[in-house]
């Protein structure tokens, strides 16, 4: 019994470290073990002198061991087929088989632009909660309690915990700079808002935004109408023409909007800019005095502009883009055709 054991031992040990180099060694080996007069026929021959009450715990051991001898073979049968298919057939000269390479979203090809123009103009960029508190969304940026904005239709309010929501803008990661640093501030927070809005081409549950802040001592409007007049040229180039429209926020005063000359028709008339030959781009105004004081900021001595602007509203005319559905939607199909930049 012992000496079967070890018999069977020592010839799972040779088989383990048997190798081939060719399909005449792979044969070999058949023969050898598994071969009408191999070495697996001789061991199972030898279950006849096995006493009865050990056949069984025999019997499964045999079993394992022949099976052990069988899956090499395959193993070297397969080693050595593929290694005569490669001499025979493959023409190394041929080209590889192409990976396929993923394209960036349009919206972060975007956002990468806007943040380099600014970046350039000596703008750092800051990121925040999408999760904020009342305070940072709403009440530092002078938004009265009874604003439409805070309303329960407008905003997603967290139901664990009312003072919490999914922030509306990203003015809320410029009140955590304001609350962390003191002036100079030149910042650019790009990040995703959401507004709760039933889903349509024109409007989305959330989108995304760049806004800028910029505080020192005597920052004038003219440096908000220059810095701006400098971004849209680097975007959509020096033929762009901008103009400001009065406008009104809570957080701003003065307030306006930009408007730049439509790039689709060039100012001729056509649906984008509903045949004015301007298109609305952005809203900025000059820091409110309050929301300044709101963080200690002494607006007797500093003054600041801000602004902000929808990523997707920029994407819509750089590309054409007509529903905002397609942006969060990943259709390989649309999101393919986006190659190349950033
Ligand atoms: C728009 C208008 C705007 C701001 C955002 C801002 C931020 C701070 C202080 C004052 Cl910390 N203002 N942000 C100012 C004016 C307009 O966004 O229509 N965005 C899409």
């Amino acid at each position: 019994m012992e000496v079967l054991l070890q018999q069977i031992e020592t010839i799972k040990q040779e088989v383990a470290a048997f190798s081939a180099n060719n399909a005449d060694d792979a044969e070999a080996f058949r023969i050898k073990y598994l071969g009408t007069k191999g070495l697996v026929k001789h061991i199972m021959g030898e279950m006849k002198n096995v006493p009865n009450e050990k056949k069984k715990e025999f019997g499964l051991l045999l079993n394992e061991f022949k099976q052990f001898v069988e899956s090499k073979y395959e193993t070297l049968k397969e080693l050595t087929v593929d290694n005569g298919q490669l001499t025979a057939n493959i023409d190394f000269s041929l080209p590889g088989s192409p990976v396929p390479v993923g394209t960036r979203h349009p919206l972060s090809i975007v956002r990468n632009q806007i943040v380099s123009i600014f970046k350039r103009l000596g703008f750092a960029v800051a990121e925040g909660p999408e999760i904020e508190d009342d305070w940072h969304n709403f009440g530092a940026m002078n938004l009265p309690e009874d604003h439409p904005a805070r309303d329960m239709q407008d905003t997603f309010y967290i139901s664990k915990n009312p003072d919490w929501l999914l922030r509306t803008h990203t003015s809320s990661v410029q009140a955590r700079v304001m609350e962390n640093q003191k002036p100079p501030i030149r910042v650019i927070c790009p990040g995703r808002v959401y507004r709760n809005e039933t889903i349509s081409a024109r409007a989305h549950c959330f989108f995304h935004q760049v806004e800028g802040l910029y505080v020192d001592e005597n920052v004038s409007f003219a440096d908000l109408k220059q810095t701006l007049y400098f971004f849209v040229q680097e975007m959509f180039g020096k033929d762009t023409k901008v103009r400001f429209r009065p406008s009104y926020f809570p957080f701003t005063e003065p307030s306006a909007e930009m408007d730049i000359s439509c790039l689709i028709c060039g100012g001729s008339g056509c649906n984008v800019c509903k045949h004015t030959g301007w298109v609305e781009i952005l809203g900025s105004g000059m820091v409110h005095p309050k929301v300044l004081e709101n963080f200690s900021i002494d607006a007797n001595k500093y003054t600041g502009f801000a602004f902000g602007m929808g990523v997707e509203r920029i994407c819509q005319l750089k590309y054409r883009v007509n529903d905002l559905r397609l942006y969060s939607q990943n259709d390989v199909r649309f999101l393919k055709q986006f190659t190349g930049a950033l």
